[in-house]
């Protein structure tokens, strides 16, 4: 670490500011930056710079080498050469992806939100600053005096730091003002029940929680790539990076999964299994390592829970009788566990939303985590990893008087809750239908792609108060009464904690000065919140003079300031080992591995069994599709999934001309005259409905329709179909092209026990009326 010199602090300069305006310019530079490369003169008058930045396209900080121009202008993003989540660790190059690299135009794009704007008379109108917070700071105020400010409901990407969440980010202005300060009492967060609820909860029981995500992969020989394709949503690059060096090193990959991903592809294995049925698989794979005395003995007599009830729950089912429900071989069940076991402990899974959107999944989530416990591949060299993070502060917990003015207030979702967790998304429309929420506040996010778009849609227009920080129109930022531009990454400074990444025993931060300042009329969103609770009377609470300031917080317990870690972007911190389960490391709070969830779910089983007409047990279980979720029918023949791509990050970059240029270009359909998605069919599928490559075709379910290009293809297994999220109605695409699946969705197809929205839909597939 370098101290502080050399960063011209003295007159109130930073060494960036200096660098980056450069000789004439840097005057104008450091008074307050108001000297956007977006009306600098066009041809730059000063010399190159360079700047460091974290990517947050798809919120993995990335680290960024950054080109200025004279003028101060982002011209080229890069890597940083070891970058805890950027490289696959010491010694390697530092990379962005196309996400990343898309962030150039995503900084100057003129489809961004350029200045805030309220509503008055009904319209929306462009007002400056001090305007649009004191307007929202009035607008809150007597939304508080004529409902109550928990009649509020706030949505924030990205911003929970649960144990098993890994180190999210550890400080939550959001949070603070809009709960704290404002006294909203209810928060929708991450990962329940958005985003892989229903095997997040499984997880989190047993004792792994979000670390199932990201395995030991400098020393794995076994991998199962589960339900997830990394090769394409990779956590930072760090991840495709050491995955395919565990490949070439010769550890075995096996990617399992309904459509040949781009993993599938570069596995030594792929195994397309019927969507839904990963429960039977992972049953028959446990039989057979039972069977066989495969299991690590030790780690399940003195680590676990349970083992007699899942000794119990595998005895009759036989790779044959799974092969018959997944349209697997059982001859591939039986070497995948074969080989997976005599691997352990060096043998891992990645696994993510694939077993995480469907509450017939919740189950199957149980069965595939029961096999890391029963093999005792977790937190062993190769292994399942249990990270950990560098120490962090969160700033507010020392600021003097901070109230919780949401305290004891009422959750207006009280009547709406699932079984066993205190929050749902989808039952937010039902709730303002019902007039028990009349508030909504957005903060880089969009509910309506997640699920119950229709109602979502009709509910906007009901609100009494919508506030959203976004940086793009959409059919949901038009609806809102105050609308606040976010700055991009590149224009506001980061900061980031750790937990998973390229060291796998070392604890590191990453964090960047701003390479650019606001562009147009915005700011970050930090500096938004600091200006609502400001212009709200809460100034005192908020005591930071800007953002860097408050990282400088943050980041004191390692004794480092953000000018410091700007010089290299990151710094790793401390060692650690392995088997911290031996400390209490698991995510289920206990020292223990749990197969049987019976001393937590008893009664919440028995309350499903009663509703569902099916014996739930709390033990590891075959629960077939359609028993909660969607069933086939002859009408509704076809299973629809989703997925994601490597050019967009959720709902979060459609507006970007490159990324859908690209996209189209990889599905071979940048000839045609659409930027849409792309429904994903089996030629069978699509032959017996006239349905050829290229085609508009219709998706109805019994909630409605749909419709979008098809794409034909031998990469889906017969009887299912998916297409990429993030387009078609409400989203950020210009012209809404392509389609929203979550249009199909209702706001009771979710799991029952924790909200999770069920992505797993029942439909037919025909061609639409006429060409596209
Ligand atoms: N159909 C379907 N829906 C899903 C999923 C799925 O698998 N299928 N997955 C779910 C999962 S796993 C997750 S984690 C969630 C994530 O979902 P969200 O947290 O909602 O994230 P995004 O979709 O990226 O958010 C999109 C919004 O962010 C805005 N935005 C873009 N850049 C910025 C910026 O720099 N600042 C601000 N303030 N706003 C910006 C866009 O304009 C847009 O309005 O989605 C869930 N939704
Ligand atoms: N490029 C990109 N990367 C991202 C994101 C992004 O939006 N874009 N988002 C980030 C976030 S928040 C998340 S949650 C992760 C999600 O990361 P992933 O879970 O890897 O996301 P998907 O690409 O949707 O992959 C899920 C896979 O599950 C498969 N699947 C669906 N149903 C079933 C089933 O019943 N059984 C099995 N075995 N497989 C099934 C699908 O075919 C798909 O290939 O990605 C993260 N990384
Ligand atoms: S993986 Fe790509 S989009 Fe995500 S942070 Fe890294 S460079 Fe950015
Ligand atoms: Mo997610």
């Amino acid at each position: 670490m370098s101290d502080a010199s050399g960063s011209g602090d003295d007159f109130g300069l930073t060494r960036r500011t200096l660098l980056k305006a450069g000789g004439a310019g840097a005057g104008a530079a450091a008074l307050g930056g108001c000297l956007s490369a977006a009306d600098a003169p066009e041809e730059a008058s000063g010399e190159a710079t360079t700047a460091h930045g974290n990517c947050w396209q798809c919120h993995k900080y990335c680290g960024m080498e950054v080109t200025l121009n004279g003028d101060g202008k982002a011209e080229e993003v890069h890597g940083v050469d070891g970058h805890p989540r950027g490289s696959a660790g010491e010694g390697t190059k530092g990379t962005l992806c196309p996400k990343g690299l898309s962030q150039l135009e995503k900084a100057y794009s003129p489809r961004r939100i350029k200045q805030p704007h309220v509503r008055k008379d009904g319209e929306l109108k462009k007002v400056g600053w001090d305007e649009a917070f004191e307007y929202t700071a009035e607008m809150m105020e007597s939304f508080d005096q004529d409902y109550g400010a928990n009649k509020m409901v706030r949505l924030h990407g990205f911003a929970t730091a649960a144990k098993h969440e890994a180190c999210l980010p550890s400080s939550n202005p959001f949070k603070y003002v809009f709960g704290n300060l404002y006294g909203s009492s209810e928060s929708v967060p991450h990962p329940v029940p958005t985003c892989f609820g229903s095997s997040s909860q499984t997880y989190t029981l047993a004792g792994l929680g979000g670390n199932m995500r990201w395995p030991d992969f400098p020393n794995t020989k076994y991998l199962l790539v589960w339900g997830r394709n990394p090769l394409e949503t990779f956590a930072g690059q760090w991840e495709a990076k050491q995955l395919l060096e565990a490949k070439e090193r010769g550890a075995t990959i096996v990617t399992i999964d309904p459509q040949y991903t781009e993993t599938a592809k570069k596995s030594d294995k792929w195994l397309p299994i019927k969507p839904r049925t990963d429960g039977a698989l992972a049953l028959a794979m446990g039989h057979v390592i039972v069977n066989e005395g495969l299991y690590d003995e030790d780690f399940v007599d003195n680590h676990t829970h349970g083992f007699e009830t899942y000794r119990e729950a595998v005895a009759d089912k036989t790779p044959e009788w799974a092969a018959e429900k997944t349209g697997l071989d059982a001859e591939d069940i039986r070497d995948i566990a074969v080989g997976f076991a005599e691997a352990a402990p060096a043998a891992a899974m990645q696994s993510w939303t694939g077993l995480g959107q469907s509450p017939d999944l919740q189950k199957a989530a149980q069965n595939q985590v029961s096999l890391l416990g029963l093999v005792g591949a977790i937190d062993r060299p190769g292994g399942q990893k249990l990270w950990s993070c560098a120490p962090t502060k969160d700033p507010f917990e020392d600021v003097e008087g901070l109230p919780n003015n949401a305290e004891g207030k009422e959750n207006p979702m009280k009547e709406y809750l699932p079984m066993a967790y205190s929050s749902t998304q989808n039952a937010i429309p039902t709730a303002i239908k019902n007039g028990d929420v009349k508030g909504l506040t957005l903060y880089y996010r969009n509910p309506v792609k997640d699920g119950a778009a229709e109602e979502w849609l009709e509910a906007l227009d009901e609100l009494e108060m919508f506030i959203t920080i976004d940086s793009f129109w959409s059919s949901v930022s038009r609806k809102a009464d105050v609308v606040l531009p976010e700055a991009s990454q590149l224009e506001k400074p980061m900061y980031g904690h750790g937990g998973y990444g390229a060291y796998n025993t070392k604890t590191w931060v990453t964090g960047s000065k701003a390479a650019i300042d606001p562009q147009f009329d915005t700011k970050s969103g930090w500096e938004i919140l600091k200006g609502i609770a400001e212009a709200l009377g809460y100034g005192e609470y908020f005591p930071w003079e800007d953002k860097e300031e408050y990282i400088d917080e943050q980041l004191s317990p390692v004794d480092m300031t953000l000018d410091e870690l700007d010089e290299k972007n990151y710094e790793l911190i401390d060692s650690y080992g392995y088997e911290k389960w031996k400390d209490g490391g698991f995510a289920n709070d206990t020292e223990t591995f749990w197969f049987d969830f019976d001393k937590k779910f008893d009664e919440l089983y028995k309350g499903l069994s009663e509703q569902y007409d099916f014996e739930f047990d709390t033990g590891p279980q075959w629960v077939p599709p359609g028993t909660i979720g969607d069933e086939l029918t002859d009408e509704y023949p076809l299973e629809l999934i989703d997925h994601r791509t490597v050019y967009f990050s959720h709902g979060g970059d459609q507006a970007l001309d490159k990324p859908l240029e690209q996209f189209a270009e990889s599905m071979d359909k940048e000839h045609e005259d659409y930027r849409g998605n792309y429904l994903h069919i089996n030629p069978k599928d699509a032959s017996s409905r006239g349905i050829s490559d290229g085609d508009m075709v219709s998706v109805e379910g019994e909630n409605g329709e749909v419709s979008l290009m098809a794409h034909v293809t031998e990469g889906i297994v017969p009887g299912t179909v998916s297409m990429a999220y993030g387009f078609g109605a409400a989203s950020i695409q210009p012209d809404e092209e392509g389609a929203n699946s979550m249009m199909l969705n209702t706001p009771d197809d979710v799991d029952p026990i924790n909200g999770q929205i069920d992505r797993h839909l029942a439909v037919q597939v025909a061609p639409a009326g006429g060409e596209h």
